[in-house]
């Protein structure tokens, strides 16, 4: 039985990123499909308020954001490497490029182009989740052409890493680098329909494209909510306990802490003892009535960690 179980839903984006860096490593996997709005009843027990897409559970340890589960699926199962060609430290530095500004010019394209088209309960979540208490459609309706100009220019940069003919951004074989940039064609294909003229201008990375998406998703199995509830309740979780003494934050094991993801969004803030802190992710103990003693870990960037409550 594979111990890997991804809680997602088919059409996210950055769930893909995800099932695409599974498929680099052919791994069996579970999957279990959440709702796309909250509230997410089967998923709070595991994250503690957590609401984004994708989580992964091993299990009692669980896995929030895609760069702390890509990070530990690379850990667990070191070959063939996300990084074959290296530069692993710059390929995760780039990954604040495709995560970040890319990805939200892309939502800001769909809002723009689709925004009439969506459920309005779905707008209003995205729109504050993306663009914070001041979103209105209105501004990515006006800046739809302004903002597929900005996207082509960056698509370009990929099409243009591919002209020595080269099979994968880095090289002659897939990496991270192409989960961060695939799935984002993806979902501008996918949801945006001047993607396809745009992206037929460059015929190099539409056969990446192809390329990439060839290499699939692994071997998914369907696996119900609560079934994976009971998984983390009848498993013990486990991490090596340490604290970084040099991190600038000065927390020290057991502490609580808050984690919460940067920007105005809304998000909930984690709350839980501290038990593992690195330069790359942060882990908390917690206990929920359902699930048990459960670790949940998070990466450090794109989060903010807080003292919280007494000690
Ligand atoms: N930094 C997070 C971002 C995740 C994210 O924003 N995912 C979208 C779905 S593609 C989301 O959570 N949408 C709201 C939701 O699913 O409730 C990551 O890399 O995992």
């Amino acid at each position: 039985m594979a111990d890997v179980i991804l809680h997602h839903y088919p059409q996210s984006p950055v769930a893909e990123k995800v099932r695409m860096v599974i498929g680099m490593k052919g791994l069996d996997w579970r999957s279990v499909h959440i709702p796309r709005l909250p509230p997410k009843p089967e998923l709070m027990p595991l994250t503690g308020g957590y609401r984004r897409t994708p989580v992964m559970q091993i299990g009692a340890n669980v896995y929030c954001d895609s760069c702390c589960i890509i990070r530990e699926l690379e850990q667990r199962f070191a070959e063939p490497s996300l990084f074959p060609d290296g530069n692993e430290g710059l390929i995760w530095g780039l990954s604040s490029w495709t995560d970040g500004p890319v990805f939200t010019s892309i939502i800001a394209a769909v809002f723009g182009e689709q925004g009439d088209s969506l459920p309005a309960e779905f707008i209003s979540d995205r729109g504050r989740l993306y663009f914070g208490p001041e979103f209105t459609l209105q501004r990515c309706v006006a800046e739809l052409p302004e903002g597929l100009a900005q996207l082509r220019t960056q698509f370009t940069w990929l099409a243009r890493s591919l002209e020595d003919g080269r099979a994968y951004l880095a090289g002659d074989r897939p990496g991270l680098i192409d989960a961060l940039c695939y799935h984002l064609v993806w979902f501008f294909r996918g949801r945006v329909n001047a993607a396809t003229s745009l992206l037929k201008q460059l015929p190099r990375l539409e056969a990446w494209e192809r390329r990439v998406a060839e290499i699939g998703h692994g071997r998914p199995e369907p696996l119900e909510a609560a079934e994976a509830l009971a998984i983390a309740r009848a498993s013990t979780p486990a991490v090596e306990a340490w604290v970084d003494a040099d991190d600038p934050l000065g927390l020290t094991r057991g502490r609580t802490v808050g984690i919460t993801p940067v920007g105005d969004g809304g998000d909930p803030t984690v709350t839980g003892r501290l038990i593992r802190l690195t330069t790359d992710t942060v882990a908390v103990h917690r206990n929920d009535d359902r699930v048990g003693d459960v670790i949940v870990h998070f990466p450090r960037i794109g989060y903010r960690l807080t003292a919280a409550g007494p000690g």
